[in-house]
């Protein structure tokens, strides 16, 4: 299963960073943006997840993410985010990174969560940038409004906008120091955050692919694991715990 070379690497002392995507959430139920249960099906991401398509149709792109919330308010983290959380405390230097929004890591337990991409528990008014959890606004506008007159959005990062500065600058940097990169369930296409694995390859690191099929990243990384995050990952915790 494992080879030599990784399993020689699985030990306390080893820098390891994770990236994950859609496709560790897929197996809790959560659909993916591309593939053909995608979230993307009916819209186009241009449609849905930017600012523009937020401004010329709030209540479309609003309830849109509240469909997505109620979905994500009944779904569980699998045995992928779980193994991820055993991962965490058995590697000293360790960084979960997630371009997901559904909040799964911090439910199974991860305590660091670098979000990429935000998270669509959270929302923030267009107009004085303040950020409320979903619960706290009242007005039964759709979207709702902020105490300001603002309107609320998801605050989560949308296409041609830029990540949160702090959590990029900081992915670069355990990317380009680490000895071990996984990249689990993205199909690593959409960028800054494809280019994390490129910086932890560059910089040396071991890189890891686990996915149920093959992406661009494939032919960069050192071992490809075609299967379900949800099996594979607890394989690979189990045999950090063996090492
Ligand atoms: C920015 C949050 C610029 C919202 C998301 C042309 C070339 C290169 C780049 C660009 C370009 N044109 C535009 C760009 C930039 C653009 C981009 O990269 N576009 C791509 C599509 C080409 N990027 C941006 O706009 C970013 N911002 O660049 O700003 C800038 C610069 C200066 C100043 C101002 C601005 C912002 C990108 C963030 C967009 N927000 N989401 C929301 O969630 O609603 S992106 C969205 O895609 C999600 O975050 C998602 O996580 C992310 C990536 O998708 P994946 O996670 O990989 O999911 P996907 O469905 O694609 O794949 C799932 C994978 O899992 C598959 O491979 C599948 O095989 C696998 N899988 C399925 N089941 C399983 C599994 N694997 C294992 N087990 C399973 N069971
Ligand atoms: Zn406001």
């Amino acid at each position: 299963m494992l080879s030599q070379a990784l399993k020689s690497l699985l030990r306390p002392d080893k820098r390891v960073v994770v990236l994950t995507g859609a496709g560790i959430s897929a197996e809790s139920g959560v659909p993916t943006f591309r593939g053909e249960d995608g979230l993307w099906k009916k819209f186009r991401p241009e449609e849905l997840a930017t600012f523009d398509a937020f401004i010329s149709n709030p209540q479309l792109v609003w309830e849109w993410y509240e469909y997505r919330r109620k979905l994500i308010s009944e779904v569980k983290p699998n045995p992928a985010h779980h193994s991820l959380v055993k991962m965490e405390e058995y590697f000293e230097n360790f960084h979960l990174i997630t371009q997901n929004v559904d909040g799964l890591h911090q439910k199974a337990g991860s305590k660091k969560v670098i979000e990429l991409h935000g998270n669509i528990k959270r929302n923030k008014c267009i107009k004085c940038g303040r950020e409320l959890e979903e619960l706290e606004f009242s007005s039964k506008e759709i979207p709702p409004k902020c105490t300001c007159g603002g309107m609320l959005r998801p605050d989560v990062v949308w296409f041609g906008e830029m990540l949160p500065a702090q959590a990029i600058n900081e992915a670069y940097k355990v990317s380009s120091l680490c000895d071990i990169f996984f990249s689990i369930g993205t199909s690593a296409v959409v960028y800054p955050a494809a280019h994390l694995p490129v910086v932890a390859k560059q910089g040396g690191a071991y890189l890891v692919e686990i996915n149920i099929e093959r992406t661009e990243l494939s032919d960069l990384a050192d071992e490809v694991f075609l299967g379900k995050a949800g099996e594979i990952t607890p394989q690979i915790a189990k045999a950090i715990r063996e090492a």
